[in-house]
């Protein structure tokens, strides 16, 4: 098999783990990252053992033996770099959401499908295996007809008020924060799951800190607790640090979900749970490979991820037998490991989430806006 060359740009949080999990698939080499600026470049590629580094990521894109790249940067540079790689001829994995805009998103899936490359927006934690094991529960019939999801997504890396990151700059992140940063995980989950469509939302936000202490240098995200009082400055937040959204998806199913980045004790709580005609399920994050199914005339069970025991495709998700946890680095592994098979061979399903699936999630967060400014219910079409 050929080794494919990519660039990873970015290096923060996510550079890191795109970095590491390219590395897995072993038929990818990471040929290059680009960094914010000549210092973060140098202790990037010294602390991941990455050979070439650049604050310059047009270096990148401009180099022709490059087939691919990631953008793991802050969310108003994903359309700039997307355009000029797929300019370039590049395929472009993209972190979400997709874009500052729906016009943004829209121009991005354009140009990709014009150029012919491989688009994906990372909606990894699609991709645990019990979570894959829900959707083949689902596309059976098991749940039965789909009456209702709901859950959450909550963190607390934002409660305190000298907590700081990009996110919290509406230049750099978009106008919604929390719902853009996790709720589009969210909903695109549930959609993904059910196969339904949200329809209508109305959603309610709120913003705990109206002002924040900004550190003076910048941190990384989930990195912000050893600072002093001196090295920080008060600015104002246009951002939500919480929002609760009502759903309806199609004629039939209701939904409701909360986000937040403040709920104390949450580190990554990402918890769903869809309940149909004949049967309920519930999974989270932070206990991964546990699935909880209910039934009303039958004991409840707990699943435990076991290759062995999953339906289906769900089973080609797992790459460790049972009694071995898959976490959130693997999911990376398995969206990143088919969009490449796919570079490799066209023919090859596209088992990832696409820029339509990014765009039809951007027009989602723009209808959640447009409801919590107007403090009704909108449609989604
Ligand atoms: C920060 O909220 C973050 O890293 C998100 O950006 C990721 O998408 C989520 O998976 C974990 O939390």
């Amino acid at each position: 098999m050929r080794k494919i060359k990519t660039a990873v740009i970015g290096a923060g949080f996510m550079g890191k783990v795109h970095t590491e999990m390219i590395r897995r698939l072993g038929f990818v080499e990471v040929a290059g990252v680009a960094a914010v600026s000549k210092e973060e470049a140098a202790q990037f590629a010294k602390l991941m053992s990455v050979e070439r580094t650049t604050d310059n990521y047009m270096e990148l894109i401009a180099d022709p033996e490059i087939e691919a790249v990631h953008i793991c940067t802050p969310n108003v540079l994903h359309a700039p770099i997307a355009k000029a790689a797929i300019e370039a001829g590049k395929h472009v994995l993209c972190e979400k959401p997709l874009a500052m805009s729906v016009a943004e998103a829209q121009e991005m899936l354009d140009l990709a499908q014009k150029k012919g490359v491989v688009h994906c927006v990372n909606h990894n934690l699609r991709y645990y295996p019990v979570v894959q094991h829900i959707r083949q529960m689902i596309q059976a019939g098991q749940l039965g007809e789909i009456l209702i999801v709901q859950g959450t997504y909550s963190q607390d890396w934002l409660l305190y008020e000298t907590d700081y990151n990009w996110r919290l700059e509406s230049k750099e992140n978009g106008p919604l924060r929390a719902v853009a940063d996790i709720g589009s995980h969210w909903m695109d989950m549930i959609q993904h799951l059910t196969g339904l469509k949200i329809t209508a939302l109305v959603a309610d936000l709120q913003t705990f800190h109206k002002k924040r202490k900004k550190p003076k240098v910048a941190i990384e995200t989930f990195a912000g607790k050893t600072l002093k009082p001196e090295d920080y400055e008060e600015v104002e937040i246009d951002t939500e640090d919480y929002g609760g959204v009502l759903l309806r998806l199609g004629e039939k199913a209701r939904g409701a979900f909360t986000v937040s980045q403040m709920s104390a004790g949450c580190k990554n709580r990402f918890q769903i749970e869809i309940y149909g005609t004949e049967a309920g399920v519930m999974w989270n994050q932070e206990t991964p490979d546990i699935l909880w199914i209910g039934r009303r005339n039958e004991p409840n069970q707990i699943i435990v991820k076991d290759p062995a025991l999953l339906m289906g495709e769900a089973a080609t998700y797992a790459d460790l037998p049972g009694g071995h946890s898959e976490g959130y680095d693997d999911t990376h592994k398995q969206v990143f490991k088919r969009f490449y098979r796919k570079i490799l061979d066209p023919s090859a399903p596209t088992a990832f989430p696409t820029f339509e699936d990014g765009l039809w999630g951007m027009k989602l967060l723009e209808k959640v806006l447009e409801s919590a400014r107007t403090g009704s219910w909108v449609t989604v079409s």
